[in-house]
């Protein structure tokens, strides 16, 4: 016997749960919630028990393997070492560097790098000698919208401010639900108690969502939305705050400009405009607004569901619009900006938007990032620029990116691909070599990302669970290890390597917090973490904007009211439109390979109405197929009227039974992509985020 306690933040997720784990030995016995965390206070959900399988699992890559093709011309993976594998992709990055120039390299990072605070602090090491134009990321996936916003109207693309649920009275929600993601930028560990003590406490919680999804099932009221139509709705209560005379920025009017000028610019966009496309009655849109502006504190909030369609990025605005005007942004029980020990926002670039073009399709940059839904594109179509050696890491954009069937194929065509990832998956099958990082709890652990958007500042940094075993190596130093051999290659002097628990450790010293006394010793002593206290009003100290003030004429955004005034010109003849679906059980595309996640019945379904069910022949368990201008797929539909008419929903990330991924579980449990009907070409044209929601679509029975 040789138990042991091990004290972990759970990094699967953004609710970024304490967590208490025993060992014994090289086993997991158990995994439970940290009730000592300030934060999550005992919380977790079930994927946090599956870090045990991640840990253990066979499909888990252990050492760095590479594509050979056989003499009867069919490919295999070999193992090789280290030194074959970082120098071949050192020398294959030169190579097409040397030959096509910088931008003939692109480069993909998916979700869980933000999670790894390793790969936060050293891609830079490795990605500073390949000034690439054609990054990408799932950021134009996902929160896009959100970045540019608080880019526009405070400064900075991290200074998002979060709802302060447990203060407020008054919470409207669009386009997120908590209870099955843990919540969405807002660290919000054990969402569900901090909700039902809101309505407990006779606050109301209100959720706009074309699903009465299991938020809404604890919400005090619930109204469908036709997907896509929320800046109309959004505008109209603005438009009903101004016209009813109910703005009150209060403390905020003394460094706020601009309301009037938006007033002015959204007089056409009524109640009664936005009834006809939303389906929620002008009433009630009139009511919703009045409510708010009545209550003493009241937020609103959106997240993917209004991020990642057509207008995402007016939705986002108009939401901060609507907290600034009734005086509830930087408030306690409105919204409030996260002080992070370790403040990412004095090493960060502010952001910037539009400064630099896709090759192909002129989208626009966010941040020296191209949109992901232009990434195939830009493999495929030649000419100076085109992409030709792919690096991805932690990411699986052939399941989430829109089009991934395109993407799939264009991979084919690229003359050498690296994945950093510990899974041979649908993406990373067409890399020639991939680089397996040590498992999660194999290094230490600190939270760089999401400490930025929590509703509590609290700081913690946790050990190893595991030692490294002999021979691997942790994202961070594959990045270390594969910029220095790089640059010997193009000549460039080599990066010193300092951990990232060192670079923690300067952080929280400089941090807001240094007059506690923080440094990494201090947090060791603490592994449950250490409170730093509620959130704090501090405006206007806190923008980044120019004389710290917050212009909300933002000139992009009201340029893009026509270009939704135009579209929303005729009603809407779209038979049905596609939105997404999360399960708690569930992460993205890459935790289906965990039995204890993946038992229970399928949930790869397509959600659809019994009316529409009826009025096309369908029944409960039937397939049918979907359609889109880009693909069709054959699903099983499952009828519920938590969905409205007009509407149907399939989970994204699954999709699992393409030739030579090497995740058993995950195979056995395959579904459909719903990215194989997401258009490439579908986009928030002023962001360039994808619109994953709201896609047209035709369903008939197969
Ligand atoms: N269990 C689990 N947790 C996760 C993840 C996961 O895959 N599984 N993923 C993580 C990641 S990367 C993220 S970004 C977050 C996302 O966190 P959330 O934003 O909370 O994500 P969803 O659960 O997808 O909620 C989006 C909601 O938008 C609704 N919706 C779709 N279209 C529209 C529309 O046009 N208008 C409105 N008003 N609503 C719409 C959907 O019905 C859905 O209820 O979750 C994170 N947490
Ligand atoms: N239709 C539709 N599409 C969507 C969404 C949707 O709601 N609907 N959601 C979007 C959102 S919000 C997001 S964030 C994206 C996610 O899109 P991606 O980030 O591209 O995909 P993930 O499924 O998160 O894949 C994560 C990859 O990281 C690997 N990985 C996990 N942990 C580590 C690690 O510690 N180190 C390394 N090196 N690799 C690791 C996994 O093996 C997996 O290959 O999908 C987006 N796509
Ligand atoms: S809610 Fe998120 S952070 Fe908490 S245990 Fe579950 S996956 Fe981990
Ligand atoms: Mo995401």
């Amino acid at each position: 016997m040789n138990r042991k306690t091990h004290h972990r933040a759970c990094h699967l997720c953004e609710a970024i749960c304490g967590l208490v784990i025993e060992t014994d030995g090289a086993d997991i016995v158990s995994i439970k919630g940290d009730k000592s965390d300030p934060l999550s206070r005992g919380h977790i959900c079930p994927k946090a028990i599956a870090l045990k399988d991640l840990h253990t699992d066979p499909d888990r890559l252990r050492t760095p393997i590479k594509k050979v093709r056989s003499e009867n011309g069919e490919d295999y993976w070999e193992d090789i070492s280290w030194d074959e594998a970082l120098d071949t992709t050192a020398a294959q990055l030169a190579r097409v560097i040397a030959e096509h120039g910088v931008n003939a390299v692109g480069i993909y990072m998916g979700n869980p790098s933000v999670h790894n605070y390793g790969m936060m602090t050293h891609q830079g090491n490795l990605f500073q000698h390949i000034r690439s134009d054609n990054r990408f990321s799932a950021t134009s996936v996902d929160q896009l919208p959100h970045h540019l916003t608080s880019l526009w109207l405070y400064g900075h693309k991290l200074l998002i401010p979060v709802p302060d649920v447990d203060n407020t009275d008054y919470l409207l929600m669009l386009g997120a639900n908590p209870l099955a993601s843990n919540g969405s930028i807002w660290t919000v560990p054990g969402v569900k108690k901090r909700l039902k003590a809101l309505t407990a406490r006779d606050g109301k919680l209100v959720v706009i969502d074309p699903r009465r999804t299991e938020t809404a099932g604890i919400a005090s009221e619930h109204q469908f939305i036709r997907p896509g139509t929320d800046a109309l709705f959004l505008l109209a209560l603005l438009n009903t705050l101004f016209s009813e005379h109910l703005t009150e920025p209060g403390a905020l009017a003394g460094f706020t400009s601009g309301l009037d000028a938006v007033s002015t610019a959204i007089e056409v966009f009524t109640p009664d405009f936005a009834a006809a496309h939303t389906g929620i009655a002008a009433d009630t849109i009139r009511r919703i607004a009045r409510e708010f502006a009545a209550a003493d504190k009241a937020v609103c909030y959106g997240r993917m569901g209004v991020s990642t369609q057509a207008y995402g990025a007016l939705c986002q605005w108009t939401i901060q619009l609507i907290n600034i005007a009734t005086g509830n942004l930087d408030r306690p029980g409105g919204s409030l900006f996260a002080t992070p020990a370790v403040d990412t926002l004095m090493t960060s670039s502010p952001g910037g938007h539009n400064r630099h073009q896709s090759r192909v399709r002129n989208l626009p940059e966010f941040d020296r990032e191209l949109p992901a839904a232009c990434l195939a594109e830009e493999i495929t179509t030649p000419g100076e620029g085109q992409i030709r050696a792919l690096f991805t890491g932690a990411g699986n954009p052939v399941l989430s990116t829109p089009n991934g069937q395109q993407l799939d194929t264009a991979m084919e065509g690229l003359e050498f691909m690296v994945s950093l990832d510990p899974y041979i998956n649908e993406t990373t099958r067409h890399a020639d070599i991939i680089l397996p990082p040590t498992s999660p709890l194999e290094h230490d652990h600190y939270d760089i990302s999401f400490h930025l958007f929590a509703v509590r500042n609290t700081t913690r940094h946790n050990e190893p669970v595991f030692d490294k075993p002999e021979g691997s190596l942790h994202d961070w130093e594959i990045f270390n290890q594969l910029g220095n051999r790089l640059a010997l290659l193009l000549d460039k002097p080599e990066q010193p390597a300092m951990a990232p628990h060192e670079i923690i450790d300067l952080g929280l010293q400089v941090g807001p917090h240094n007059e506690k006394g923080l440094s990494l010793e201090k947090l060791r002593q603490q592994p449950s973490g250490i409170d730093l206290g509620p959130l704090q009003s501090q405006l206007p100290q806190r923008l980044a904007t120019p004389q710290k003030r917050i212009c909300c004429d933002t000139p992009e955004a009201i340029a893009d009211l026509g270009r939704l005034q135009e579209d929303f010109q005729k009603p809407d003849s779209t038979e049905f439109r596609m939105i997404g679906r999360r399960h708690v059980r569930s992460n993205n595309s890459w935790m289906h390979n965990y039995h204890r996640l993946m038992k229970g019945r399928d949930r790869c379904t397509l959600m659809m109405h019994p009316h529409d069910m009826d009025r096309l022949g369908i029944e409960t368990g039937a397939r049918a197929t979907l359609s889109s201008r880009v693909g069709s797929v054959d699903v099983t539909v499952e009828g519920t009227d938590e969905i409205m008419p007009g509407v149907v929903s399939l989970p994204h990330g699954f999709g699992h039974d393409r030739q030579g991924v090497r995740m058993q579980t995950a195979v056995s449990h395959a579904g459909v992509s719903c990215n194989d009907i997401t258009d490439d070409q579908y986009l928030d044209q002023l962001s360039g985020n994808a619109a994953v929601n709201g896609v047209p679509v035709t369903v008939c029975p197969s």
